[in-house]
């Protein structure tokens, strides 16, 4: 773990910690118009049109490390495009505007529009494919659980580092037959799973609030994208986190390889993924354990995002009021 790089000073504008909470709560907004209409691409679309609408607006040179997916797939939010007014600070971008579109599309829990930047060049470029996950909340040894150990070790280290008996602690999976074995050796070893359908970056933050949310440690295979968005809000939030890219065609070795990644069986630190200066913020779409989703009421629209900055470790929850007149444009 790189210690000094992951204390670095602030070096983003502050401003911008509230700036980029104005890009989540506009895509969290568009996609909650079209919430539990069973749609997933015309709720992620809404989102993904005004959250960039909403980042040209801001004085930023970004360009999107992480995004809708690599150049020839994505029109919109591609990973290479430039996004901000063209003037101001460089800053790499990692973005989702709807993460958990299925989950919006059934009005079920924990549908999240989500935004990191960071200082230029400190963000993982991973291409869309799988990322092997471990994560757990702050206040931790450093190592205490490692991606390498067995289910059976980590729920252990952590139940004694906790001070309760494994039983008493449950572990966050996506619910995907690819999860069999993993699912099996938890609850062998005694553990609870909370298993969810989608939105394994809500799933790692939960971590840091197990109080909150009932979730102790995040375990198993979702999108490498999502593992670097999870990975710079845990540098803000505290915790821990590594992450393994699932290459095993030569098709992705290719697409890594193509993105910078030269070692493919490497181990990713919370610090690999995401150094530096780092601010993140997510908006709720639907309601969930952390962020209450957007609320259509009489003349007001009300959204709650949670934004914070690695730096300073500032953790804010906004809940706005916005005009029923504001377009949303
Ligand atoms: C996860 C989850 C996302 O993709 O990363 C998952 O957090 C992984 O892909 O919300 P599979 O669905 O193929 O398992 C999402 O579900 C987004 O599609």
């Amino acid at each position: 773990m790189n210690k000094a790089k992951a204390e670095a000073k602030p070096v983003l504008d502050r401003i911008l910690t509230l700036e980029i909470v104005r890009v989540t709560e506009r895509a969290a907004v568009a996609a909650a118009r079209l919430r539990g209409r069973g749609d997933e691409n015309a709720a992620d679309q809404a989102a993904v049109d005004a959250m960039r609408r909403e980042l040209n607006r801001l004085p930023i040179r970004g360009v999107v490390r992480i995004g809708e997916g690599e150049r020839d797939e994505a029109p919109m939010l591609y990973i290479g495009e430039e996004v901000g007014t063209g003037e101001g600070m460089e800053v790499d971008i990692a973005l989702d505007p709807l993460e958990g579109t299925t989950i919006c599309a059934k009005d079920q829990p924990n549908s999240l529009a989500v935004i990191a930047m960071a200082e230029a060049g400190s963000l993982l470029n991973a291409p869309d494919i799988y990322m092997d996950k471990i994560g757990i909340g702050g206040g931790y040894p450093p190592g205490l659980v490692d991606l390498d150990a067995s289910p059976a070790d980590n729920l252990k280290a952590l139940a004694k580092a906790k001070g309760v008996p494994v039983g008493e602690i449950t572990a966050c999976i996506l619910d995907r037959p690819r999860h069999a074995t993993i699912i099996e050796q938890v609850r062998s070893a005694g553990a609870g799973i909370r298993l969810i359908g989608d939105g394994d970056i809500a799933g790692i933050i939960h971590t840091t609030t197990p109080e909150e949310t009932g979730i102790d440690i995040y375990l198993g295979i979702g999108g490498a994208p999502e593992g670097v968005l999870a990975a710079a809000a845990l540098r803000c939030i505290g915790g821990q986190m590594q992450g393994r890219l699932v290459i095993d065609t030569d098709e992705k070795r290719k697409r890594a390889a193509a993105m910078g990644v030269s070692d493919f069986d490497r181990k990713y630190d919370m610090e690999d993924m995401a150094s530096g200066d780092v601010v993140f913020a997510a908006t709720g779409v639907t309601d969930g354990n952390l962020l209450s989703g957007v609320r259509f009421g009489k003349g007001e629209i009300t959204t709650e995002t949670l934004v914070m900055r690695s730096s300073t470790h500032t953790v804010r929850w906004i809940k706005a009021k916005h005009s029923a007149l504001d377009k949303f444009e």
